[in-house]
């Protein structure tokens, strides 16, 4: 009964002051770049891919990134155990000879990839430099509810240095896809620069707010004896993991 009520005012709480998700995009030159940087926090970490042994044609024998341990995200295509890869090419490369490439590690050309942050984290800002000389470069971003957030467009890659693009949220994005379907469907780019945050744990459904998603996300779980649901660490799910949640969800996040 008290949860119940406690869920409704919550909801009412919210109800008003739901905030829309934004992207601000920073698309062009260096110049872009430097703005996108700046807004991203400053010290951006950066992936030029230097390190790793590239295919110097469309054979897919360059490394697999099926990680960015600098980055803190993962890599997938929508083929499970299939990774992108390095394409080594230095009339293309932003820096160096190396981009990371959607077809260098054994996945086809038009393969779609998907960079993730590790648990606990969500993307906050992306930035990256289209290689491409064949077409524009989008990247969907979405959301921890599967919403597509917004998407950014890095220009093809015509020498003239326009080719950059990069985004910083509002809201916590989940994912990002690197859509793979444009030229001739082999696909590269550079210097990939990613900023995460911090998951607040009792921020069940994820989007930087308290409010009654999260409590009703919690009891799903509770009801569904998810594991995560046991809060006191004890092996039972039950009210104690409840008065745990709330105990928690009152002292609520560091936003
Ligand atoms: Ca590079
Ligand atoms: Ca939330
Ligand atoms: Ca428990």
């Amino acid at each position: 009964m008290l949860l119940r009520r406690l869920a409704v005012l919550l909801f009412f709480a919210s109800a008003g002051s739901i905030a829309l998700a934004q992207l601000a995009v920073f698309q062009g030159s260096s110049v872009d770049e430097a703005a996108w940087r700046a807004a991203a926090g400053g010290a951006v970490p950066i992936e030029t891919f230097e390190g790793y042994v590239g295919t110097p044609d469309t054979t897919p024998t360059g490394d697999p990134v099926a990680i960015l341990p600098g980055l803190g995200v993962t890599l997938e295509t929508n083929a499970a155990g299939v990774f992108p890869g390095v394409y080594a090419d230095a009339a293309f490369a932003h820096s160096g000879v190396n981009q990371l490439s959607n077809f260098g590690a054994g996945a086809p050309p038009f393969s779609d990839f998907h960079v993730r942050p590790v648990p606990g984290k969500y993307l906050r800002a992306i930035g990256f430099w289209q290689c491409d000389p064949q077409g524009d470069q989008i990247v969907d971003a979405y959301a921890f509810n599967g919403f597509r957030l917004g998407s950014i467009t890095a220009r093809a890659n015509d020498g003239s240095g326009g080719n950059f693009a990069g985004f910083v949220s509002s809201h916590p994005v989940a994912y990002v896809r690197f859509r793979g379907h444009f030229g001739d469907g082999y696909n590269h780019i550079d210097d990939l620069q990613i900023v995460l945050g911090e998951i607040c744990p009792v921020d069940l459904a994820v989007d930087n707010r308290l409010d009654f998603y999260d409590v009703q996300a919690f009891l799903s779980m509770f009801a569904a004896a998810d594991p995560r649901a046991d809060l006191t660490e004890d092996g039972v799910i039950n009210f104690f993991d409840v008065q745990a949640y709330l105990q928690a969800y009152s002292r609520g996040c560091p936003w």
